[in-house]
């Protein structure tokens, strides 16, 4: 991963900055609460977290517009708050309520929204990356201009049926940002023991797609790259891949020891290169915001969380005959 390097001067203004930072620290925050939740019993099932990532899909929000479509694997509830998403209904759905985003009925890997133009929540592993080919293929023949952001994870990039995607993505030229979340494992196994090579995006190249690498650990960079990708689709030159170098600091879900790398490892990249810190530096040094500003903003967002919490344990569990609705059959 990249490390981190701080750009003394960004030309970014502070109402942005703020943005990023409070946006950032809402998925942290909702992050941090969820697994509280699951270690009191609250939460079943899979549970996946995002910390660490935050910068990924804040920066590619950034440089999306009205209308246009994201698809995710089972990491996936910082591109719901990303986008918008309710943080009640999705908390409540993690516990399984009928005021979730799937009333209850999907849990933290299978949530959708077709008001935000989320569509999953995948958790089979790679399932996602042709469903958003179909997406973008929608889009270029409904001739709306949109573009759909697919994320899969460095693990999925060596699925087969990403590169029938690419193949095809390429001859229709697909308006669709690939989007690799390179956090560098996949469960427990390090992208230098499963990938032959270092970085993946270069392999769009076999296809024609071209790609770039960017640092998933500055907000900034991320959103330049995806203001970039998403040029290229909406100019009608079909897809690009994003290889985001990213970090996940906590196991692959909340039933992983993470035993197969070092503490130090994990804290070390927190010290370096964590993405709030590296805003928060920012937005203190270019004096757009006081210890104070960023302190009531702490409180907003912790606020936020904790009602997000409050509804998901006050919200009933779904009767028995929402056993029979939301049923395509
Ligand atoms: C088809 C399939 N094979 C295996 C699994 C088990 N599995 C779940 S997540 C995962 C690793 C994926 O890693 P990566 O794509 O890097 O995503 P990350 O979890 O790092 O976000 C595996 C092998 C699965 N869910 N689906
Ligand atoms: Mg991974």
């Amino acid at each position: 991963m990249a490390a981190r390097k701080t750009t003394k001067k960004p030309n970014v203004s502070a109402e942005e900055l703020t943005t990023y930072y409070r946006e950032m620290l809402l998925i942290r925050r909702f992050e941090e609460k969820a697994g509280q939740l699951y270690g009191m019993g609250l939460i079943g099932g899979f549970c996946h977290l995002y910390i660490g990532q935050e910068a990924v899909v804040v920066g590619l929000e950034a440089a999306a517009k009205e209308g246009d479509k994201r698809i995710t694997s089972y990491r996936d509830h910082g591109h719901m708050l990303a986008c918008g998403m309710d943080p009640g209904g999705v908390m409540a759905e993690l516990t399984g309520r009928i005021g979730g985003l799937s009333k209850g009925k999907g849990g933290s890997m299978h949530m959708f929204s077709k008001e935000k133009n989320f569509y999953g929540g995948h958790g089979i592993v790679g399932a996602q990356v042709p469903l958003g080919a179909g997406l973008a293929f929608a889009d270029k023949y409904k001739e709306n201009g949109g573009v759909t952001f697919t994320y899969f994870g460095d693990g999925a990039a060596n699925q087969g049926q990403v590169y029938e995607t690419f193949n095809m993505a390429a001859l229709w030229d697909l308006p669709v940002v690939f989007v690799i979340e390179n956090n560098q494992y996949a469960m427990g196994t390090s992208q230098a023991r499963s990938t032959s090579t270092k970085d993946i995006y270069h392999r769009g190249e076999a296809f024609g797609i071209p790609g770039e690498i960017v640092n998933g650990m500055d907000v900034l960079a991320v959103k330049a790259a995806g203001e970039k990708a998403v040029a290229h689709c909406r100019a009608g030159k079909g897809p690009y891949i994003l290889e985001v170098k990213t970090y996940r600091y906590r196991g692959h879900s909340m039933s992983d020891p993470a035993k197969y790398r070092t503490r130090e490892e994990v804290q070390k990249v927190r010290e370096q290169s964590d993405p709030i810190e590296h805003v928060r530096e920012l937005l203190l040094t270019g004096k757009h915001a006081s210890e104070d500003d960023l302190k009531a903003i702490d409180k907003e967002i912790k606020e936020i969380v904790n009602q997000a919490a409050e509804f998901s344990k006050e919200s009933p569990e779904p009767s028995v005959e929402e056993l029979w609705t939301d049923i395509y059959a």
